[in-house]
């Protein structure tokens, strides 16, 4: 699959782009389906919510489970990677479904990934990519994803390492500088139904609020870096940033499909 030129302008612009219906019902429903079996696992994997335990992210999904495994190759989220970046050879850096149950899902604070990818596994530069799949119908109640438009413009802004707000530490951004880039061109909420995909990148400053409404939200996240900018650190387990920088390889545009009727 192919951006138009329309989109490359947009996400040079924005740092992001919003696509909707890039899945299709049947496909979100094959991802879903697997999902309540690896949540139930007790591994480090998964990290819980503080205050409910429920599953607040479950990553590494690609080396424990076989439809994970063709989701971290699929054509429509890679192949647009691959042209944003202009490279073919990218790893999989991380692999995770992000979920905030109804009512107790946690906040997100500010942040751009790049702080992470280079404090903690001195990845070079900020060209690695965030495609993310909204399993859910995602809304303005149920913890969209909010970015600020132009917000990577000006490269890496401070961050400081949050390891208390929940129980997944990020490297976070002050407020004062979230109020200076909003002033600019303010805050969009990345909302969609289900099968609508986000591809944003490494320094785009992006959150979200707590879901305090009936209605979950999950939402399946692909990081891509390119290999000439892999981690020059290894301090992380390896579901946070995979170790493995061999380039993957799109799969055929049916791979959900075909692995369900195989
Ligand atoms: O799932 C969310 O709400 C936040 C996800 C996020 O910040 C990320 O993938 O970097």
């Amino acid at each position: 699959m192919r951006l138009a030129p329309d989109q490359l302008e947009r996400f040079d612009s924005d740092g992001f782009l919003i696509l909707p219906e890039l899945f299709t019902a049947e496909e979100v429903g094959i991802l879903c389906a697997e999902l309540d079996t690896l949540f139930a696992e007790d591994c480090p994997q998964n990290f819980r919510e503080t205050e409910s335990g429920d599953v607040r992210t479950a990553m590494g999904l690609h080396l424990r489970n076989t439809i994970y495994a063709r989701m971290v190759r699929h054509p429509r989220l890679l192949e647009p990677a691959m042209q944003i970046l202009g490279d073919d050879r990218l790893y999989i850096q991380q692999v995770k479904v992000n979920a905030k149950v109804a009512y107790s899902g946690e906040v997100w604070q500010w942040h751009y990934d790049f702080a992470t990818h280079h404090n903690e596994d001195g990845v070079p530069e900020p060209l690695a990519l965030n495609l993310h799949v909204l399993l859910d119908d995602v809304s303005e109640f149920n913890g969209p994803l909010w970015f600020i438009p132009g917000s990577h413009k000006g490269g890496p802004a401070p961050a400081e390492l949050d390891t208390t707000t929940t129980s997944y530490p990020l490297w976070c951004v002050e407020n004062d500088t979230v109020s200076t880039l909003a002033a600019k061109r303010g805050i969009v909420s990345a909302k969609g139904p289900a099968g609508t995909a986000l591809i944003f990148g490494d320094c785009l400053l992006h959150g979200s609020p707590p879901n305090m409404s009936p209605w979950n939200r999950r939402i399946y996240s692909l990081i891509v870096n390119p290999i000439t900018n892999a981690y020059t650190k290894e301090l992380r387990a390896d579901h946070l940033h995979h170790r493995g920088i061999s380039p993957v390889t799109p799969l055929d545009d049916d791979c959900l499909l075909s692995a369900v009727a195989a």
